[in-house]
Formats: structure tokens, C-alpha cells, sequence
């Protein structure tokens, strides 16, 4: 919300109690300010996006992912795709590229070329988080014979961005990928976790497609403090895509102990609908704990997963994105399927399911927005960017439960003419700009992202 809408707010309160809708729809994200952020032609830059602090600062950067943009001059390729960084400015294309890729890389060995860098980024959240972002078509050239193996690669920075000589032994995140591990695949990671000293990398072609999530705890002051943990072979056969959407909390099945979730929206060991699975780490292995199953085949079940507690009991609640479910009768596509957290625990069907129109790809992102009315209660948002020119629904939860219809519904077009898949990306849940109301930032495939405040 912006200076403007909270003097309203303001204003409408004092000199008109009977004016309690329009407060209402004040208390909305503004459309009529967004702060834009466009990336060159092509690029895809918006394809991924994350909010990050910065803590020497105590400012907000928005990172943009940029996969398809073209390689750094000093870098031997012409297109590797590359992460941004964005001040909180009016000024629309005064991001700066992260310097991730060595310039002197040995090329031989490392092909950065079309690598996608920048598909994937993920900031810790936790102060002085670190900063995480992959390209899943990293290839290595391995032995006499060159093989090429398209193992993925990610790069870690610091809370400031730079690389860190200290986090040197973090930065073998494609080592869990190789194929002498893993077979076959590539790394594509999603979310590095909220405690400091945790990475988690879902690794979705690895194990001949099966699948897998890699988890790294490392510690920052004993150099060799590390341990791994990863599945054990699932021995599930076919396009089996586990670790395609991460993430990780606690207060999920336990309120000690963290719960990695993770989506896999091709399993197929029994039908294609796709699954969300429940892992707790024991020791060297990952173990799941429970499965939650999608409804149709291809809906992409788990390729969006996210927590935030609804109902404040203390309890995280789960909310898991299928962007492809289709309904002819309904006239409905994408569905976002809300699990409520039975302390401890999920029964295996969902408590509410919402839908989108047909085709609109609803539940391609979701992000826990925070408490964006200020009522208590944890608020989310959804995008459908197919959907006309992409479109964001807020629902917000309540004593009551969750809002039957959104409470705001934000097209790309009304944002700028610039958006065609507003909404393909989302990342929230912070106040960038200080006046205790969370903002949200918004992707696109149309290398052009907004800020809503
Ligand atoms: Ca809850
Ligand atoms: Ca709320
Ligand atoms: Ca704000």
C-alpha cells in the first residue's frame, strides 16, 4: 500500500464511518504505482524472482532471474542467461548482473553456453541470508572421450551478493548432480532454507529422471563440518520428477524439527497425477513421511508448493499448485489445493480447492504474502499467467477460514501494457518500503517484473 492509499485510508476513515468498503479496497496492493523492472528482448528475465535483504544496508533488492540473456562479454559463450539485482528505484532498467561465471572457466571441461542461468533463485530470508540461483542445463565434459553430461550447476553468494572465499566449500552444489552420483540429470534447485546453514537442491533429473533432493548442512566456522543427506534409489521407474519445487520449514510435522516438502508433478509410479512429499532427514537418508497425492494426470500437481499458517494455530499449512488441471464441464483450468495442518499432520485429501479459468495456468506460482490487510491472519497470493495478460489473485484467510473469492484480483494489463504472462513468478511476504504492509513481486515471461506495494 503507498503513502497515497494510507492517507486515504486516513482520510476516509475520519470523515466517513459509513465508507467501510472503499476501505476495504484500499487496503489492496496498488496497481497505479507499480515499480517496473525490464530486462532485455529475449532474455526471459522475470522467469524467476526473489525478494532479498540486505542486511549492511537494511534495504530490499529484488533478484530477477534472466535465463536466456546473453553472456557477459569477458565470458567465452554468447548466451548463458545471468541473475539481476534491482534497487528499489523508479528508474526501470538500473538493475546489475551478479557476477556468478568464472571468466576464466576452462571450457573444455564446463559449458556455460545455453546453461539457463538464472532459472531458479532463491534468497534464504533469514538476516543476512545468502542468495542462491541455478542453471539446469549446465554441462560437463567428463574423461578422454569429452561425454557430455548436462548435470545443472548452482551458485551460492553472500548476504552482499559477492562471492565469499569462506563460502568456497559451499560452492560444489553441482557435486551431488555428477553422474557418477546421480546418473543422468541435471540440478535444479528451488529454495535454500531459512536456517543459515542449510542448502537444499532439488536435483529433478538425476537417478535416470527419477529424481531427487540433495541437502547440504554446512558449517560457516569448522571448514569440513559438512553432511549430506539425499534419497537412497526411490526404485520408482518412468518419469519420476522429485525435487522439481522445494521447500522447507518447521512446525509442519514437527514444531522442533524441520519438514522438508517437495514437489514431484510427474510421479508416476502409480498414475502421472503427481505427488508432494513429506521428508524428514534421518541420519545420511531423506525418509517420507507422507504423500499427498494430485487428482488428474498432467495437472502438474507440486509444481509450486508453499507454506504459511492460515488459521494461526501455530501450525504451517500447505498450499500446492497443478497449473494444467482442466474441468471442460467446469470451465475451469489450474488448481491450487490447500491442505490445513492437523497438528502434526495432513489428511490425504485437501480441505479447500480453488480454480482458475480454463487455460490460465492458476497455481503456476503461489507465495505466502503475509498479512497484506493487517487482520492477523497470513494472506496469499496465486498467479494465472495465462490467463488474458496474466493475472494475480490475494486470498486472505481469516477466523473464518479462507476467503471464497479473492479478495483482489490484479490483471497484468492494468499494470502495464508491457505484460502479456504477468504473474508466471511471484516472491513475498517482506515490506521493502517500510510502512509495515507487505509487498509483492511479480514475474513474466515478457522480461519485465513489477513490485506491488
Ligand atoms: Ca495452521
Ligand atoms: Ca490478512
Ligand atoms: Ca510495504
Amino acid at each position: 500500500m503507498t503513502i497515497f492509499s494510507q492517507l486515504l485510508l486516513i482520510v476516509l476513515k475520519v470523515f466517513s464511518p459509513h465508507l467501510w468498503l472503499s476501505v476495504c479496497v484500499a487496503m489492496n496492493l496498488d496497481t497505479m504505482f507499480p515499480l517496473l523492472k525490464k530486462g532485455e528482448n529475449g532474455s526471459l528475465f522475470g522467469l524467476s524472482v526473489a525478494l532479498h535483504h540486505h542486511l549492511k544496508t537494511d534495504t530490499y533488492l529484488l533478484l530477477v532471474g534472466a535465463p536466456r540473456d546473453q553472456a557477459e562479454h569477458n565470458i567465452p559463450a554468447n548466451r548463458t542467461g545471468g541473475l539481476y539485482s534491482c534497487s528499489i528505484t523508479v528508474d526501470q532498467s538500473d538493475c546489475s548482473r551478479v557476477k556468478l561465471l568464472d571468466p576464466d572457466l576452462n571450457t573444455s571441461e564446463d559449458q556455460v553456453e545455453d546453461m539457463w542461468l538464472g532459472v531458479s533463485v532463491a534468497s534464504q530470508g533469514c538476516p543476512g541470508g545468502r542468495v542462491l540461483t541455478c542453471g539446469h542445463r549446465f554441462v560437463k565434459l567428463y574423461g578422454a572421450f569429452k561425454l557430455h553430461h548436462m548435470i545443472g550447476r548452482c551458485y551460492l553468494r553472500g548476504n552482499d551478493l559477492q562471492y565469499d572465499d569462506a563460502d568456497m566449500h559451499w560452492q560444489t552444489l553441482d557435486q551431488p548432480c555428477k553422474p557418477a552420483v546421480s546418473k543422468l540429470g541435471f540440478c535444479l534447485s528451488l529454495f535454500c532454507s531459512s536456517p543459515r546453514r542449510k542448502v537444499i537442491v532439488g536435483s529433478p533429473g538425476s537417478f535416470y529422471w527419477q529424481g531427487n533432493v540433495h541437502v547440504s548442512w554446512m558449517n560457516p566456522h569448522v571448514l569440513f563440518d559438512t553432511e549430506r543427506s539425499s534419497f537412497i534409489n526411490l526404485k520408482r521407474r518412468n518419469i519420476y520428477i522429485v525435487g522439481y519445487s522445494v521447500t522447507q520449514t518447521r512446525r509442519l510435522l514437527s514444531q522442533e524439527h524441520d519438514t522438508i516438502v517437495t514437489g514431484a508433478p510427474k510421479d508416476s509410479k502409480d498414475d502421472a497425477c503427481g505427488s508432494v512429499l513429506l521428508i524428514k532427514k534421518q541420519a545420511e537418508k531423506l525418509v517420507i513421511e507422507q504423500t499427498l497425492r494430485g487428482e488428474q494426470i498432467g495437472s502438474y500437481f507440486g509444481n509450486s508448493v508453499t507454506t504459511t499458517d492460515l488459521n494461526n494455530d501455530n501450525w504451517e499449512d500447505l498450499l500446492v499448485g497443478a497449473p494444467f488441471y482442466f474441468d471442460h464441464e467446469d470451465e475451469v483450468g489450474g488448481a491450487v489445493y490447500i491442505y490445513m495442518n492437523q497438528g502434526g499432520g495432513f489428511d490425504s485429501g485437501s480441505s479447500l480447492v480453488l480454480r482458475g479459468p480454463v487455460g490460465s495456468g492458476f497455481g503456476m506460482s503461489i507465495a505466502a504474502a503475509g498479512d497484506l490487510n493487517q487482520d492477523g491472519f497470513q494472506d496469499f497470493a496465486v498467479g494465472a499467467p495465462f490467463h488474458e495478460t496474466g493475472m494475480v489473485m490475494i486470498w486472505t484467510s481469516s477466523s473464518e477460514g479462507i476467503s471464497r473469492e479473492p479478495s483482489q484480483v490484479i490483471r497484468g494489463s492494468t499494470v502495464s501494457h508491457y505484460f502479456t504472462t504477468f504473474g508466471y513468478s511471484l516472491s513475498g511476504g517482506h515490506d521493502v518500503d517500510g510502512n509495515k504492509y507487505p509487498d509483492l513481486l511479480v514475474g513474466s515471461l515478457d522480461h519485465t517484473v513489477a513490485l506491488l506495494r
